[in-house]
């Protein structure tokens, strides 16, 4: 059965590298693009899922949504992504028109339309869209088959020494999320920096030789040079794309059960994901952790991916 999702994103290069696997791969059915502010503006995260669509040849509705959190001061992230949030390849010109619904209305109108354990949340931002929408119509809780998200980490963080990024952003967002009673999968830090676009990912990304492939390697030149000037990194992880990956291919990576919960008063720790893979807080387990990732794996379906789109769009121009 081809998994069938909506991928609520602030694009951002990972997330840029998650939208064309979901478009790309013949396992999973891409429903819709929503966007969130996170990596950088609505406006601009906005603008770089049209020009991905655009390149890749995605023609999937896509809705603007959060222009920020829900309580606290937004956060960006110029230091790796740049000041328009995908910094590194020219950005084409959107070729088409934003759905004129709001990110969330988009989302409740495919999960309530649509039977009930057949939709699957990707979300890869701050997880503001997805808070909101549960809280404007409560029973897509019940209708959505599982939420697989990026964010959060159970050893580390990156924004903060305890949070990474899409959580300490819109951690009472978060934690909604986490809270609530659909199945959750916590794509973190202790997975994702394993994902890592290494040279030899890039040259057979740059042997593809389309349009498409040179735009994905720049988004990874530029990554990589950000994630190397700024955290030391020898190659950039692709955080966003794993979340995808696990739809495409169960076996992706290892996950392990655990009770997580988000740290929301901390004077160090707000926005850290606590996680108890047993029982010292005597909570039930309410999310699936992603332990070990299978890279090969991981890269040959994206590979994959991008020669896909890149040979249907030279068949369409
Ligand atoms: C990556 C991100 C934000 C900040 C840094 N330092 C690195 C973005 C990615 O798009 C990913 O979704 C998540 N947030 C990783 O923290
Ligand atoms: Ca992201």
């Amino acid at each position: 059965m081809t998994e069938r999702l909506i991928l609520d994103c602030d694009p951002g290069h990972d997330d840029a590298l998650a939208m064309i696997l979901a478009a790309g791969d013949p396992r999973v059915e891409l429903l819709a693009v929503t966007t969130c502010a996170g990596n950088q503006t609505i406006e601009k995260v906005t603008r770089n899922a049209l020009a991905v669509c655009a390149i890749a040849g995605i023609d999937v509705p896509v809705a603007a949504g959060a222009a920020g959190p829900m309580v606290r001061p937004q956060m960006v992230a110029p230091d790796i992504h740049g000041e328009s949030g995908l910094d590194g390849p020219v950005l084409p010109e959107p070729t088409r028109e934003l759905d004129p619904r709001h990110a969330i209305d988009l989302i409740i109108d495919l999960v309530m339309s649509n039977d009930p354990g057949t939709i699957t949340l990707v979300p890869t931002g701050p997880l503001t869209n997805i808070a909101l929408a549960m809280g404007k119509e409560p029973r897509i809780v019940e209708r959505v088959k599982r939420v697989v998200l990026m964010g959060g980490a159970y050893t580390r963080g990156n924004r903060t020494p305890a949070a990474e990024f899409n959580i300490i952003a819109d951690p009472e967002a978060a934690q909604a999320v986490f809270g609530a009673s659909w199945p959750v999968t916590m794509v973190g830090l202790d997975l994702t920096h394993q994902a890592t676009a290494d040279a030899d990912v890039v040259a057979r990304i740059a042997e593809i030789d389309s349009p498409l492939s040179r735009f994905v390697v720049d988004v990874l030149r530029f990554f990589g040079s950000t994630y190397l000037a700024r955290q030391g990194f020898p190659a950039p992880p692709v955080h966003d794309l794993c979340c995808v990956a696990k739809l495409c291919d169960a076996e992706v990576f290892t996950t392990r059960e655990a009770f997580v919960a988000v740290e929301l008063t901390g004077t160090w720790t707000t926005g850290m994901t606590v996680t108890d893979f047993g029982d010292l807080l005597g909570r039930p387990h309410n999310t699936d952790v992603a332990i070990q990732l299978d890279k090969p794996r991981l890269w040959d379906m994206t590979v994959d991916a991008i020669a896909t789109l890149s040979a249907r769009s030279a068949v369409r121009s």
